[in-house]
């Protein structure tokens, strides 16, 4: 089901402050982002076929501040990259998996996206995306 990581979302306060970090580890800035639906601004720096998603919340009642309030900045979610979203999202539920999105919805980067709940996934919060004009 699952191709590679497509990014790993780190949740920051200070967007331009976590570009400067990675932009320091020699990774180079793609693009900036705001994605209304999640209440967030996005960041992103690729590293080989994976990207780092920084991610600021635009808003205090997105899901971004929420866990900055409760566990500090830090790696909030790991995506997968999947061909065929709906299908993952059905093979998911039949193995007993809790998703929190039962659709694919939009998100950043042009992709749909969908979350599975971390309660199912071993505390980690999982998204699985279907990156656009991929193969
Ligand atoms: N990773 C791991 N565990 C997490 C978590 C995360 N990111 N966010 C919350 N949790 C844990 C909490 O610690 C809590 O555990 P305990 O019950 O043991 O304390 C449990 O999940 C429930 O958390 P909660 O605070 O009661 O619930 P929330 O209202 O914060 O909702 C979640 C949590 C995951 C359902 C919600 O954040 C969500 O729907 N996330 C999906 C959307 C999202 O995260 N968007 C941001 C990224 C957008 C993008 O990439 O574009």
């Amino acid at each position: 089901m699952v191709k590679h990581i497509s990014h790993i979302g780190i949740a920051v306060k200070d967007l331009e402050a976590g570009i400067a970090f990675y932009e320091s580890l020699g990774l180079k800035l793609e693009g900036i982002e705001e994605v209304p639906s999640q209440k967030v601004k996005v960041a992103f720096l690729p590293c080989g076929d994976t990207r780092i998603e920084l991610l600021c919340p635009t808003s205090e009642d997105s899901a971004v501040a929420k866990f900055i309030e409760k566990k500090g900045e830090g790696i909030q979610h790991l995506a997968f990259a999947v061909d065929n979203l709906p299908e993952a999202l059905k093979e998911s539920e039949e193995k007993g998996i809790t998703l929190i999105d039962k659709e694919p919805r939009p998100g950043a980067h042009h992709a749909d996206i969908a979350f599975l709940h971390p309660k199912s996934s071993y505390g980690v919060l999982i998204e699985l995306c279907k990156e656009k004009g991929e193969k």
